[in-house]
């Protein structure tokens, strides 16, 4: 697919430049702080949240990777290509995103309760040679001491404990991982506890998972290798009526304790705006974490497009001034399509966002706004919209030299043809 050529995009770019700094907005000031912007890539978007423990498919957890397209990473030497391949057509410097049962193992049974850092040994190198970070999470679902529904907060003591004892691995590899590579990893904790009906116990429930958690966090670690994280959920599949680890009960434990709160878009009540939390939060915490997601009715995880909601986030987020202060993750997954434009439409819709909120006219907003001519705000909203964003992004994608506009989708289809179609 042809699309802009340079010297299109740079007259372009020279317009646009002239036509926001009739707002009072640099341009060039945007595009720079728009490279330092890092989101992590889950790695579950390429082999449908299957991991190499020997799984086939996804199961249990509340989640659900619907979809039977061709070509997903069968071994962590397809996903790295896979995801090797997206990075090449996402504008900027990113990390990737780790889950506990991506792990290597050469063929030897271990269970999570033993995972060491030596079984992300190829993931640190790998990154190491890419000059990115690696993010983590234990693993919590695909596993038949996950079978219950309950895992943190299951009222079997051995349960509990195998665990508690995983996420204490967890947090190890961690810090191993941020060691290794000089920047913190975050360690983003999330459980599929919960129930499918109405419990009766709900406070016994909290009062294990907070013990749980205690436990898992008993020992301080170096918060420049590791950052500690919980992520809260509203429910899942089976677990409609009651989710353990809910927002509050997670708001409460990140303050208390002092780890990072994970918010994640596909976590809340539908008219909820995970947008509007963002300020709510930042008065009381140093730094959080996101999940950037897309829900759609029932589910959390269609890839995320450059839509209102994400763009909210975007904006709340550059006009606190927070960029330095929020983690930006993905978090998706969709069978349906080819896995690698999944990671690419949604990495450049993220930084779509970021550049988006960069663009804002804010100063002459603001000014409006402590004027009270609410009007005049909402005109400058309105007509900002239709200002030439894109052209400034086509000058990103130009100076970080990765493919303009739709042209990205070229090298994806020859690599599945060349690539996935043969993974059978
Ligand atoms: C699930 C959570 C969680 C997972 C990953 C696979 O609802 O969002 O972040 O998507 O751990
Ligand atoms: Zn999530």
């Amino acid at each position: 697919m042809r699309d802009v050529d340079a010297v299109t995009v740079e007259s372009n770019y020279s317009q646009a430049r002239e036509r926001f700094r009739n707002y009072g907005v640099d341009t060039d000031a945007a595009l720079k702080r728009l490279s330092s912007v890092s989101v992590s890539m889950n790695c579950w978007a390429g082999d449908d949240v299957v991991g190499f423990e020997g799984a086939d498919s996804l199961s249990g957890g509340g989640i659900l990777a619907t979809g039977s397209f061709p070509g997903r990473a069968r071994t962590a030497e397809e996903l790295r290509q896979d995801a090797e391949l997206a990075y090449s057509l996402i504008p900027g410097q990113h990390r990737f995103n780790l889950h506990g049962s991506y792990c290597e193992t050469g063929g030897e049974a271990v269970d999570r309760d033993a995972l060491q850092p030596t079984h992300f040994e190829n993931w640190m190198a790998w990154a190491k040679r890419l000059g990115i970070g690696l993010d983590f999470n234990p693993t919590f679902f695909s596993h038949p001491k996950a079978d219950s529904g309950y895992t943190l907060s299951s009222y079997d003591e051995q349960v509990r404990s195998f665990w508690v004892e995983h996420a204490k691995r967890s947090r190890e590899i961690s810090a191993a991982i941020g060691k290794r590579l000089g920047t913190a990893c975050v360690n983003n904790l999330w459980i599929p506890d919960g129930s499918k009906d109405e419990p009766t116990d709900r406070m016994r429930r909290r009062a294990l998972l907070v013990e749980s958690l205690d436990e898992i966090y008993r020992e301080p670690m170096d918060r420049t290798q590791v950052l500690d994280a919980v992520e809260s959920k509203l429910f899942g599949i089976g677990s409609e009526a009651f989710v353990v680890g809910s927002h509050e009960f997670y708001l409460g434990y990140a303050l208390s304790r002092d780890v990072l709160l994970t918010m994640d878009a596909g976590h809340y009540h539908p008219t909820e705006s995970l947008a509007e939390k963002i300020a709510a939060l930042l008065p009381f915490v140093e730094e959080l974490m996101l999940h950037l997601s897309r829900p759609v009715r029932w589910d959390s995880d269609h890839v995320v497009v450059y839509d209102d909601p994400t763009r909210a986030i975007g904006r709340e987020i550059v006009r606190a001034d927070a960029l330095d202060r929020v983690y930006l993750a993905v978090d998706f997954f969709d069978a349906s399509i080819n896995r690698i434009s999944a990671w690419v439409i949604g990495m450049r819709s993220t930084l779509k966002a970021v550049l988006d909120a960069l663009l804002e006219p804010v100063e002459l907003m603001r000014k409006a706004e402590q004027q009270e001519d609410l009007g005049t705000r909402l005109a400058l909203m309105e007509e900002f919209k239709m200002l030439p964003i894109g052209a400034v992004w086509d000058k990103f994608c130009l100076d970080q030299d990765v493919p303009l506009g739709a042209a990205w989708l070229e090298r994806v289809k020859q690599y599945e043809a060349d690539i996935l179609l043969k993974r059978r």
